[in-house]
C-alpha cells in the first residue's frame, strides 16, 4: 500500500508515550497508542530515571500500535531528552539506574573544568550553552565512580532503548551534540576537548545519522508485543527537541520556534552555528538538526514551573487553575524562567514567592496568581529569547512557531504573541512524535526534504494562530524590572 505505518515513541521528562503515524504521499495522521508517566525516583545515591519502567511502557506501547495496524508496523523509532546516559559493563549489560539530569551530582563540577578548558574555549569548540547536566560535566562528576571504571559503553537514553529492542549499538547525532562533545562545525567528535579532559570517546558507540537504520526489534520483543517481523528500527532526530524541530510547521526561513513542555526550548533553525563570545555571555546553544542544520536556541525552565506548583498543591484540575490565572492581574511580579536556580525539584511556590520578594515585586499568594507569574514570566523569557537570537544570528522573523504540550495552554501561546509583538503559530502538540514519524517515513523514500516534511504539516495538521494584543511596552518594563533596572 502507498500509505504506511510508523510508531513513535517519545519520551519526555514527564511523560512517555507511543503515538502511531501513518504517512502517505499526501496525508499524515497521528494516534496515540499508548501513554505513560516517568516518574524519576529518588533513592539513597541520588535522583534516578526508572528506565526498566520506561522500557516496559515501550514494550506496551509497541504491542498497542500494532493493534493500531493489524500487527504491522513499517518501522520504529526512538526520541527522548538529553544529556542522560546508561553505562553498560563488558558483557554489554546496564551498570545500575541512569542518574536524571536533575540530580545534584554536578554541583560545582564546571569550574573543575573550566580549570582544564576555559568556559570561552569549550563554547569556541562545542557551541554548547552552560547547562550543569550536559553529559561532559555528568562524566566528569562521575569520574573515578566504580561504575564509570567497570563501565565500557554509554548510550544515551534512545541508544540505550534501542539497544535493547534490536541489540544494535549507535550514538545518534542529534543527541550526541547535547553531550558537548561535539564540534558544531564538523558534525563530528571534539576530539581535542575530549582528550584534554579525560573522557574516552571509545566509549561511545560509532555516531549515527537520522534516518539510518538501527537494527531489527529482536525475536523476543516481537513475541512480547505480538508484531509481525522484521521490524526496522530506524534512527531519527532522538533528541526529542531536533524531532519537535523538524516537525515545526513552518514555510520559509523568517520563523522563530519554542518547543514547550517540561522545557521551553527558544530559538532559531541556522545553517552554521554562532559561537561567538557574546552568544556564550547569552548562553545560547548550538545543537544539531536535521540536515545539516543548527539548532540556535536557549533552555527556559518552561512549565516544570507549573508542573512542580501542581505538585505541590495537589491540585488535580488544570484547566481550572488556568481559567483562573487568565482573570488574575497581569504582569504583577515576574521571575526570570531562565534561572538554573529552579532546575532542583521541590518547594517550587516558595521558591517563586522568594524570587519574587528578592526583587521586590509583590509576592503571589494564590496558585491562581503563581500560575499567573509562572506564565508571564514563561512568555516574557520567550521575548527575551526570540529577541536575543534574532540579534546574535542576524536572523530575523515575522513568526513564532510554539510547539509541543504549552500548546493546549491558550492563555500561555496568546501572551507569548503579546510578549514577542509577533503572531504565534500554535501546534502540533506532539511535534516531538511528528518529527519522528517523518525521518522514520523518509527514509522510506515516502517524503522529501525538511521543506518537504514542512509542507506536508503545514498541509495536514490542525494549527491555532495567535494574533499580538498590543502594548510590548508593559513587557518592556517588566524585562527592566527583572534586570533590577
Ligand atoms: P514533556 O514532553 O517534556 O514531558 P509535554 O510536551 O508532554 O512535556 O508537555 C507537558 C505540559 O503540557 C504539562 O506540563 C502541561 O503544563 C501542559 N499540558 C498538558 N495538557 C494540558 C492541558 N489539557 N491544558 C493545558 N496544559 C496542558
Ligand atoms: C527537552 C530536553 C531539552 C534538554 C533537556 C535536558 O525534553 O531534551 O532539549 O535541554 O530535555
Amino acid at each position: 500500500a502507498a500509505e504506511k505505518s510508523y510508531a513513535a515513541v517519545d519520551l519526555g521528562a514527564s511523560s512517555g508515550r507511543v503515538m502511531v503515524g501513518r504517512v502517505g504521499p499526501d496525508s499524515l495522521e497521528l494516534a496515540e497508542a499508548h501513554r505513560f508517566p516517568n516518574r524519576p525516583v529518588r533513592v539513597p545515591e541520588g535522583l534516578r530515571w526508572d528506565v526498566l519502567g520506561l522500557y516496559a511502557g515501550v514494550l506496551d506501547g509497541l504491542r498497542a500500535a500494532g493493534a493500531h495496524c493489524g500487527g504491522r508496523l513499517d518501522s520504529v523509532g526512538i526520541d527522548s531528552w538529553a544529556v542522560d546516559y546508561g553505562l553498560l559493563d563488558a558483557d554489554g549489560a546496564l551498570l545500575g539506574n541512569p542518574v536524571h539530569y536533575r540530580d545534584p551530582r554536578t554541583e560545582g563540577v564546571a569550574e573543575k573544568v573550566w580549570a582544564t578548558v576555559p568556559a570561552e574555549e569549550l563554547y569556541a569548540a562545542t557551541g554548547l550553552q552552560y547547562a550543569p547536566f550536559n553529559t561532559l560535566y555528568q562524566l566528569t562528576a562521575a569520574r573515578s565512580t566504580a561504575q564509570l571504571d567497570e563501565a565500557r559503553r554509554l548510550l544515551l537514553m534512545p541508544d540505550l532503548l534501542t539497544y535493547w529492542l534490536t541489540g544494535e549499538q549507535g550514538t545518534e547525532l542529534t543527541n550526541a551534540s547535547t553531550t558537548q562533545l561535539i564540534d558544531p562545525r564538523t558534525r563530528d567528535w571534539a576530539y581535542d576537548v575530549a582528550s584534554r579532559l579525560g573522557i574516552d570517546l571509545d566509549l561511545f558507540a560509532p555516531l549515527r545519522q537520522p534516518g539510518d537504520p538501527a537494527g531489527l526489534l529482536r525475536g523476543e520483543v516481537l513475541e512480547e508485543t505480538g508484531l509481525a517481523g522484521p521490524v526496522p528500527v530506524t534512527a531519527v532526530g532522538s533528541h526529542d527537541t531536533a524531532s519537535a524541530v523538524a516537525a515545526v510547521p513552518a514555510s520559509g526561513e523568517r520563523f522563530a520556534y519554542i518547543c514547550t513542555g517540561t522545557w521551553s526550548l527558544a530559538g532559531l533553525e541556522l545553517d552554521a552555528p554562532v559561537l561567538t563570545e557574546e552568544s556564550r555571555a547569552a548562553n545560547f546553544t548550538n545543537e544539531l538538526g536535521l540536515d545539516g542544520t543548527v539548532r540556535y536556541l536557549r533552555n527556559i525552565m518552561g512549565l516544570w514551573l507549573l508542573q512542580e506548583c501542581v505538585r505541590s498543591w495537589g491540585e488535580t484540575d488544570l484547566g481550572a487553575l488556568l481559567l483562573k490565572a487568565s482573570k488574575a492581574p497581569a504582569l504583577r511580579s515576574v521571575v526570570d524562567a531562565g534561572d538554573a536556580a529552579f532546575l532542583a525539584p521541590g518547594r517550587m511556590p516558595e521558591r517563586i514567592a522568594e524570587a519574587c520578594r528578592l526583587s521586590g515585586q509583590p509576592v503571589p499568594e494564590s496558585p491562581a496568581e503563581v500560575t499567573r507569574c509562572i506564565l508571564d514570566s514563561l512568555a516574557l523569557a520567550h521575548r527575551k529569547a526570540v529577541q536575543d537570537a534574532q540579534r546574535l544570528a542576524g536572523h530575523a522573523v515575522d513568526v513564532v512557531h510554539v510547539v509541543g504540550g504549552g500548546t493546549r495552554n491558550a492563555l500561555l501561546c496568546q501572551l507569548t504573541a503579546d510578549a514577542c509583538g509577533l503572531p504565534v503559530v500554535a501546534g502540533p502538540t506532539e511535534a516531538a512524535a511528528l518529527g519522528n514519524v517523518l525521518v522514520q517515513a523518509r527514509a522510506h523514500g515516502l517524503v522529501g526534504d525538511l521543506a518537504g516534511m514542512r509542507r506536508l504539516l503545514v498541509n495536514t495538521q490542525p494549527l491555532t494562530r495567535y494574533e499580538p494584543r498590543g502594548g510590548t511596552e508593559r513587557w518592556h518594563a517588566a524585562q527592566a524590572r527583572l534586570a533590577g533596572d
